[in-house]
């Protein structure tokens, strides 16, 4: 046997056992020393599997393409993997483990000829908090190794503690051939295990993040009593100085990362309100003995979407990637920095596109379709020290006290600005039926509405029936449960333009939120909850059309009957698994809605 920098046997054993089958040249265990990530990216550098971008301008920064056909989270070759398929329930796509394994390994087998195999001890949460999780991720691809660095507490630290404690997530992943007819995204909850071949982005691969810290997570999450959410953490500092603390979730692409790190808009900026980053995509949240929510983030850096981001719409981030960052799937410009659509300054007159070919503005594709620098799904991975933004609570293994859940999608017509929901019970009904466009950061057809509970529809590791009853009793240990809200920037008028500015004006929205969080400021009752009364929305230094503000709050009684029909076939699927609330409060409204009609 290999001499191993760890006495952890099981550790040692699974390492031995996973080499043996894919076969590396050799392998390296990652220290999370500058020494060794400076010698990686140059060994990738040389290797072509990044580009080094202007050191004057982009100090410690590069740009990485990933193959054409490897560009965004492949759901339907994820699955979760259990001994029963009622385990994973009737929106997951489902395995027998044995199946799953015998699949995989056929991959896997001798995969890493050639290759270095990575060893990557890695810890969701600060290394060592009874909070946190601790993952193994083998690797042959040295940007994930890269990515991982900047996502999660990797190295030395990690490894230290699993000489005290036993238990990792299990985490396998190989490049293989990059062929999407051999890609595999495996889940096996009952095993801590996870299993991710033939892709090399992100969702897929960085197996911290959605794999291990929502699928595995939330699994781990109903047995501890505890929740793995898709949702972004931030701090409102309100003009006293008092700081709450919010989490949202809204489905992939859908303004998570914009929101947690806003600047707030000129309008209210007299009033000195201040933003608190503590994280962009996932919360890990606990009832402590106060009664009430905590959430941490377990990661530590962003993945954040490319497309859109500029000083106008998120001047933080534009901070937070000018230096050691890496970008996947941009436009490489001639002076070796980076743009997208969407991006600050002037159209590149001309530049190498995500799929390496030369690029003008106005090119069109066969079809008459513009050629687009940046894929849609185009990302930047970058730590959250950068952000100007950042919480100062980051390291607290505690994490922050919730005073407001948030979710929300993108509805073009159906979903007022926001709503309050009545209770916990009918919030997590407004959380089971939420429903939103879909987007580029997964592999299908734009734009279909689809239903994504809790936005968590791709992420959840187990039955949803079952994740909707945990939701239910998590309510019932909390001495004060935060109010839950829904939000929707997304509504268009006749023209198919957005109504609401969004971006940092959502403040005015979060503003209410709390104002409502505190009673301060009373609302008007409608069929799906109690929607603002539009003085209550501190408008200075906003122009929106007249009536636009009414026409964002309407509710629209017709379309949600309409909207009814589409819950009942989700909520069906579910059978008799389904909580009976949910169904309770499915009548309920039916009923209002009917009334007030
Ligand atoms: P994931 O990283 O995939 O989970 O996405 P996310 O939820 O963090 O979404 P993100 O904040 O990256 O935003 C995705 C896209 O939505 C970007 O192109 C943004 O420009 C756009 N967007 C974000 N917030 C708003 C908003 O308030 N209004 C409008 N119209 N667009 C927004
Ligand atoms: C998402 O798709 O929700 C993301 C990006 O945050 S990925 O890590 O690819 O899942
Ligand atoms: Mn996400």
């Amino acid at each position: 046997m290999t001499r191993f920098p760890t006495h952890n046997k099981k550790l040692k054993d699974w390492v031995n056992r996973m080499a043996k089958l894919c076969q590396p040249d050799d392998i390296v265990w990652i220290d999370g020393t500058d020494a060794q990530k400076a010698a990686l990216e140059q060994d990738a550098l040389t290797r072509s599997e990044l580009i080094q971008l202007n050191p004057e301008k982009l100090p410690g920064c590069f740009l990485h393409r990933t193959a054409v056909d490897d560009v965004a989270r492949t759901e339907h070759l994820t699955f979760i993997c259990t001994r029963k398929k009622h385990t994973a329930g009737p929106t997951n796509n489902w395995m027998a483990p044995r199946t799953a394994y015998r699949k995989a390994k056929a991959i896997f087998k001798g995969a890493m000829r050639g290759r270095t195999m990575y060893v990557i001890p890695f810890s969701m949460g600060p290394v060592g908090s009874r909070f946190s999780k601790i993952g193994v991720e083998l690797t042959d691809s040295r940007y994930v190794v890269l990515n991982m660095l900047i996502m999660t507490r990797a190295g030395e630290a990690v490894l230290r503690q699993l000489e005290k404690e036993d238990n990792f997530t299990k985490c396998l992943h190989s490049r293989a051939q990059l062929d999407i007819n051999k890609r595999l995204i495996l889940h096996f909850p009952e095993d801590n295990t996870i299993w991710s071949v033939g892709s090399g982005y992100g969702g897929n691969v960085l197996l911290g993040k959605k794999c291990l810290s929502l699928r595995i997570a939330s699994y781990l999450g109903l047995r501890e009593h505890w929740l793995a959410e898709h949702m972004l953490i931030m701090g409102i500092e309100e003009p006293n100085g008092h700081i709450e603390y919010i989490a949202a979730a809204f489905p992939s692409a859908c303004g998570k990362t914009n929101l947690a790190m806003l600047v707030p808009p000129e309008g209210l900026k007299v009033k000195g309100y201040r933003i608190w980053t503590v994280g962009d995509d996932i919360a890990w949240m606990r009832v402590d003995s106060d009664g009430m929510l905590w959430a941490v983030n377990p990661e530590t850096g962003f993945f954040g979407v490319a497309p859109g981001t500029n000083s106008g719409t998120n001047p933080n981030m534009v901070e937070t990637i000018k230096k050691n960052t890496i970008f996947t799937n941009v436009l490489l410009k001639a002076d070796k920095t980076v743009w997208w659509e969407g991006a600050d300054g002037e159209i590149p007159a001309d530049g190498i596109d995500w799929q390496s070919r030369a690029w003008k503005p106005g090119a069109k594709d066969a079809n008459g379709k513009p050629i687009l620098g940046a894929h849609p799904n185009s990302r930047f991975t970058a730590p959250i020290v950068n952000c100007p933004s950042a919480s100062f609570r980051m390291e607290q293994p505690h994490g922050v006290p919730i005073s407001a859940i948030i979710f929300g999608g993108r509805r073009q017509h159906l979903a007022p600005l926001v709503y309050e929901t009545f209770n916990w019970q009918h919030g997590v009904f407004a959380g089971a039926t939420m429903a939103s466009e879909r987007t580029a950061a997964q592999v299908g057809e734009l734009g279909q509405v689809r239903r994504d509970p809790m936005a968590m529809l791709p992420f959840c590791g187990y039955n949803m029936a079952d994740y909707f009853r945990h939701w239910l009793n998590m309510g019932k240990r909390m001495a004060r449960p935060p109010k839950i809200f829904h939000v929707n920037w997304f509504r268009t008028d006749e023209k198919g333009e957005f109504l609401w500015p969004g971006f940092r004006e959502n403040l005015r929205i979060l503003e209410w939120i709390l104002d409502r969080c505190n009673a301060r400021v009373g609302a008007l009752k409608t069929a799906i909850g109690y929607v603002p009364y539009p003085a209550d929305i501190d408008m200075t230094g906003l122009n929106l059309d007249a009536g636009a503000l009414e026409k964002l709050l309407e509710v629209r009684n017709a379309d949600w009957l309409e909207e009814l029909k589409g819950i009942k076939k989700f909520f069906n699927q579910f059978k008799r698994s389904l909580p009976p609330e949910l169904w309770q409060e499915y009548k309920t409204l039916q009923e209002r809605l009917k009334s007030h009609e």
